[in-house]
């Protein structure tokens, strides 16, 4: 399989396929003007590593499962058509399904860019899942950021409502260190405490317990990301994503869950954008898009 991708979608010093965990193929983006390289597992549109000059920015578990349905622990999980529970299983189909290769490129101008296009349509699979007709692609480019470019078309007669959102597992040098910083005065949906609302008062979040937060309505924008302990922060800027996920599962649900384990729990924190509290209605024919640029920054305020 990662031979054929070569054949079809590699480009020379900047973007190969080769066999990923499980066997399952995954794409390697190269930068070297940028000093950058991702990696991106057509399963589930799946960005499982994100290395600068500051080093590695995405968090995998070393107990992830990969394929066969399930959702990979860690990196970025592309969630569509729903957030959370809800009528179908939680957060949808897109992170555990194939998604298919249908682009990439290479931009020589100043600042170099490497780009890679997936996509996913609706099939058998989907439609008993989730009874209408979409296509999505996910557009990631690699330059000195990382710039995610999202789009799901309507592809059928009638209207339909979705949820979505990138589920990002950042690696921090421990929780305690790390902080989301531009959220103060948020309204915040507290699913820790049975989906209670209430305001965040902290011009920076941080987590010393299980934290589960959707954020609503976000006008800061970027949202930062600050590790103490570590040189750089990270600029979170979004279009079309209106609410902010902030997560940590922390001892006793990591403990819980087979692909994580409670030692893990202190080397991440998930910030997430998406469209969740007020879910995208879309008409027939209509494409939403979505935004995403993750930066590397010196800046630790806002
Ligand atoms: O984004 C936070 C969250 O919705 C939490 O409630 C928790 O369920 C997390 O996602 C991980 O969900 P998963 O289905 O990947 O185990």
């Amino acid at each position: 399989m990662a031979e054929t991708l070569n054949k079809k979608h590699g480009v020379e010093g900047y973007i190969h396929f080769e066999s990923g965990e499980s066997g399952l193929p995954k794409a390697v983006l190269t930068n070297p003007s940028a000093g950058a390289k991702l990696e991106v597992y057509p399963y589930g549109a799946h960005i499982s590593s994100w290395t600068t000059k500051y080093g590695e920015h995405i968090f995998m578990s070393k107990k992830a499962l990969f394929g066969n349905g399930k959702a990979i622990r860690g990196g970025i999980p592309v969630i569509f058509p729903q957030f959370g529970s809800g009528k179908i299983q939680n957060h949808g189909f897109a992170r555990n399904t194939d998604w298919e290769v249908v682009g990439t490129r290479v931009s020589k101008t100043e600042p170099i860019t490497v780009s890679i296009d997936l996509q996913l349509k609706d099939s058998k699979f989907t439609l008993d899942i989730w009874p209408h007709p979409f296509e999505t692609t996910l557009t990631i480019h690699l330059s000195t950021k990382v710039d995610i470019e999202w789009r799901v078309k309507n592809t059928g007669d009638n209207t339909f409502d979705f949820q979505a959102a990138l589920h990002t597992y950042f690696t921090v040098s421990d929780i305690k260190n790390a902080s989301a910083v531009g959220l103060k005065g948020v309204t915040y949906i507290d699913k820790v405490k049975g989906g209670e609302r209430k305001e965040e008062e902290r011009p920076a979040v941080v987590i010393s317990e299980e934290v589960d937060r959707v954020y609503l309505d976000v006008n800061q924008n970027p949202i930062l990301l600050v590790d103490k302990e570590r040189e750089n922060s990270l600029k979170l800027h979004r279009t079309g994503f209106r609410d902010v996920v902030v997560w940590n599962p922390w001892t006793e649900k990591a403990r819980g869950m087979a692909d994580l384990g409670e030692e893990a729990f202190p080397k991440f924190m998930c910030v997430e954008v998406g469209e969740i509290g007020t879910p995208v209605t879309l008409p027939a024919g209509q494409e939403w898009l979505g935004k995403h640029s993750i930066e590397p920054s010196l800046q630790s305020s806002l």
